[in-house]
């Protein structure tokens, strides 16, 4: 029912080009001093025009002067910005507000420059003469949004412009997918209008995250594709390392270090190339990240150098277009939010290409704790898009995924295309990507028992709601309910009860959750199916449910003790 769906598997730039209303800017004028946005001023903010003044450029190549905000405005150097804690009512109301609509501290935004100076992150190694190559390649970067703040969204667009060489930019596509806040109409156009290299496009209708990609995608001519989330920051040089590792091998897919813009109070952290993390995913199918593994480590002389990642988080990264159009681009059945950025993990590796992380590049991101628009009702959108990633990638292992579903599929529409796609591009095995890409990935086919931990004697399940690997999490007795999730564990061969990185640990007092770390001792469990019992390594007690039937226990093994008693799903010992 939709324009995008069209697109998908391959480009068509010529495609219904004319249905979208595509704003070609022209300069008209603008007086860019649109630099300090104070609190509650902005929400009605309109962007100062005067109709005959034109812009100042950068050697006619389109790119206007930054404006530079004081030293001392708020949010410099990225530095934090702190609220009072004597509020007026009006102002508590505001921030409130900001938080309810964005899920991060709007009003902090609104009171730092659009043009913020952020620290320069970079390595020495980084720019070292003759680091990149001469002619690199231009791109068009392509910003999605949803109902994405005012304040926060300009900054994402002017981190570009501000901090890129003009001729790496072809164009900035802004795809609004179909918001419903005032300052995304009319106000943006106003606003662009003065920046002839940026574009916006107006999907017909929601379309999701993944489709909205599309559809800009559809309309890049560069030939490099550059994706951003709508709440981000790019810093000094951020561009040069990307676009080197594409224009020395077109399959190479590069993402930037994630540099985490604090939702409170838009602190700008960034990580140094000693810190830089590789992505993975657990058996969930949810993106997470880890330290660069020892092997990758021993590749490179200098932390600065690009690093080879399992996967990436989703929301950063530029690829050679028509190697984006090669790998099939994105799923077009992905809904709203999720799963596309490790189907396009996957399908580089397993098809021709490599996915690293450039430690030479920074962007920062605003993280949030929760999603602050509308999903889709009735539908489970995250699991449709899994599934449907897991039938098409996945191949035996797959099953590990239903696994923590409970069985579950739900409908996730045709996915033939898709497997013809991946047939067609002869792609490697996932066997292939787990032993040569992922060696690290605890595979819960090498377990002793995999599933629910059952309760005799009260028809209790071993319960966490913890997900990745907190540092400490609790684990309770909640009725067994057949469904994975919470209630899905491994036995490792190693005696390990553990859920992806998460392994059950017991240090004298409770029965927690902690980051497996492989060496036994509190982490050691072993299971006597004839007993049923789980006798824990370090301590010889036994795991059992409390006589209130409310907690999970260590006590002195009995074997007449019901309340000790396990039945572990899918124990097979040999
Ligand atoms: C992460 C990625 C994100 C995406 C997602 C999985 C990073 C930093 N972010 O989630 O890019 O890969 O994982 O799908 O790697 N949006 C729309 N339409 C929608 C929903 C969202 O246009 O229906 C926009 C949204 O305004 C934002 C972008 O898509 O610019 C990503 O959404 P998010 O910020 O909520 O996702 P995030 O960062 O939690
Ligand atoms: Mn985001």
């Amino acid at each position: 029912d939709d324009a995008a769906d069209a697109i998908v598997g391959n480009f068509a730039p010529d495609l219904n080009v004319g249905d979208e209303s595509v704003q070609n800017n022209v300069v008209v004028a603008a007086q860019p001093n649109e630099h300090v946005y104070r609190g509650k001023l902005i929400a009605g903010n309109k962007p100062s025009r005067s109709a005959n003044k034109k812009v100042p450029e950068d050697d006619d190549k389109g790119v206007l002067v930054p404006p530079s905000p004081p030293k001392d405005a708020p949010g410099e150097m990225g530095k934090p910005v702190v609220l009072p804690t004597n509020m007026t009512v009006e102002m508590k109301k505001a921030v409130d507000d900001g938080w309810t609509n964005n899920a991060f501290n709007q009003y902090v935004s609104d009171m730092i420059s659009v043009h913020r100076t952020l620290p320069d992150p970079r390595d020495a190694w980084c720019k070292e003469p003759n680091r990149y190559l001469e002619n690199l390649p231009a791109t068009d970067v392509i910003i999605c949004f949803h109902n994405e703040a005012w304040s926060v969204l300009l900054r994402t667009v002017h981190s570009v412009l501000d901090r890129s060489p003009p001729h790496l930019i072809n164009e900035i596509i802004l795809v609004d997918d179909f918001s419903d806040m005032p300052h995304t109409k009319q106000q943006l156009e106003d606003y662009f209008s003065a920046y002839p290299k940026v574009k916006i496009l107006r999907a017909p209708s929601r379309e999701g995250l993944i489709r909205a990609r599309l559809l800009g995608a559809r309309h890049a001519t560069a030939p490099v594709i550059t994706y951003l989330d709508s709440h981000c920051e790019c810093t000094e040089g951020w561009l040069e390392p990307l676009l080197d590792r594409i224009a020395r091998n077109s399959t190479t897919v590069v993402c930037p270090v994630i540099d985490v813009i604090d939702d409170t109070t838009l602190e700008f952290h960034y990580r140094d190339s000693g810190g830089v993390n590789v992505g993975g995913f657990d058996w969930n199918l949810q993106f997470n990240w880890h330290a660069v593994p020892e092997r990758e480590r021993k590749r490179h002389k200098n932390s600065a150098e690009p690093v080879y990642s399992p996967t990436m988080a989703g929301g950063l990264f530029s690829i050679d277009r028509k190697f984006f159009e090669r790998l099939g681009t994105y799923d077009s059945g992905f809904d709203i939010w999720g799963g596309e950025n490790l189907e396009l993990s996957f399908k580089t590796w397993m098809c021709g290409g490599t996915l690293e992380i450039i430690p030479c590049s920074h962007v920062g991101h605003i993280f949030r704790k929760r999603s602050p628009y509308k999903w889709r009702s009735g539908v489970n959108v995250l699991k449709k898009n899994s599934v449907r990633l897991a039938e098409v990638w996945l191949d035996d292992y797959a099953k590990y995924y239903y696994q923590r579903i409970g069985q579950d599929k739900g409908d996730y529409g045709d996915v033939s295309g898709r497997k013809e796609l991946r047939r067609n591009l002869g792609c490697q095995s996932f066997k292939w990507y787990l032993d040569n890409v992922y060696p690290e990935l605890f595979i819960p086919g090498d377990s002793v028992a995999n599933g629910e931990i059952a309760n005799i004697y009260t028809d209790m399940c071993l319960d966490s709601a913890a997900t990745g690997s907190e540092v400490q999490s609790a684990v309770e007795p909640y009725p067994c309910h057949g469904q994975g999730g919470n209630q899905y564990w491994m036995l490792s061969k190693g005696g390990e009860i553990r859920r992806d990185e998460a392994c059950l640990d017991y240090a004298g007092n409770d029965v927690v959750l902690y980051p497996c770390h492989g060496s036994k001792g509190n982490q050691f469990w072993k299971y006597n199916q004839q007993k049923r019992q789980i006798r824990h390594g370090s301590s010889d007690k036994c795991l059992a449910i409390s006589e209130k039937k409310d907690k999970v226990v260590m006590e002195e093994c009995d074997s007449n003790q019901l309340r000790q008693q396990w039945k572990l799903e899918n124990y097979d010992p040999s």
